[in-house]
């Protein structure tokens, strides 16, 4: 059954939402594949597997019509000079999709296909993801970076598409800000 009408808080340094649904913890050992040094990747989880990124969901359900939202928090680090981020993912329903910087410096890497974009994002930052457009958030900070997500019920995630086709670019530490590099360069 659709949810009535309610209203949703933003929680201590707008971590979480209130009410709450559903945790999700992503550790280094959850993304196996992503970072493009395995190495690096290996030892991060051997010494300790770091908790990654943590996303809280509001209590709207992902089904259709329904209109969900999560706050996501990517700890600042970076894995063989690669910045940590998000596993990234393709809508199977392609639909549109709002982010809102909430804390912390980050970014947005939206990838076609073909062409690869990246959207500088903090507080007060709207990231508009456009239907067909896969996207992965990135930490570029020293801080946690945190954001909204407002999406689709019915929009599904396809994690496998990342895999397949890469993300056109990676974000990496440079000397004074971030690095974009081509998806396969070392
Ligand atoms: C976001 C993401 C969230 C975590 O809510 O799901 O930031 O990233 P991954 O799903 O790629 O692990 C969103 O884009 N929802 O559609
Ligand atoms: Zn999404």
């Amino acid at each position: 059954p659709p949810l009535s009408p309610l209203t949703i808080t933003f929680g201590p340094g707008n971590a979480t939402l209130e009410p709450q649904g559903q945790v999700l913890t992503r550790r280094m050992s959850d993304l196996e594949g992503l970072f493009v040094d395995g190495h690096a990747w290996r030892q991060a989880v051997v010494d300790g597997d770091p908790v990654v990124y943590t996303v809280v969901s509001s209590p709207v359900p992902e089904v259709p019509r329904e209109l969900p939202q999560s706050i996501t928090t990517i700890y600042p680090g970076d894995t063989g000079g690669e910045f940590w981020m998000t596993k990234g993912h393709q809508h199977p329903d392609p639909q549109g999709e709002i982010y809102l910087g909430l804390e912390g410096r980050g970014g947005l890497l939206l990838f076609d296909g073909e062409r690869a974009e990246w959207l500088d994002m903090g507080p007060g930052t709207i990231g508009y993801i456009p239907p067909g457009w896969a996207h992965r958030s990135v930490n570029v900070g020293d801080e946690p970076y945190r954001f909204l997500a407002v999406y689709p019920g019915s929009a599904g995630h396809d994690y496998g598409w990342v895999l397949a086709h890469g993300m056109g670019l990676r974000a990496r530490r440079g000397d004074a800000t971030v690095e974009l590099v081509p998806f396969g360069a070392p």
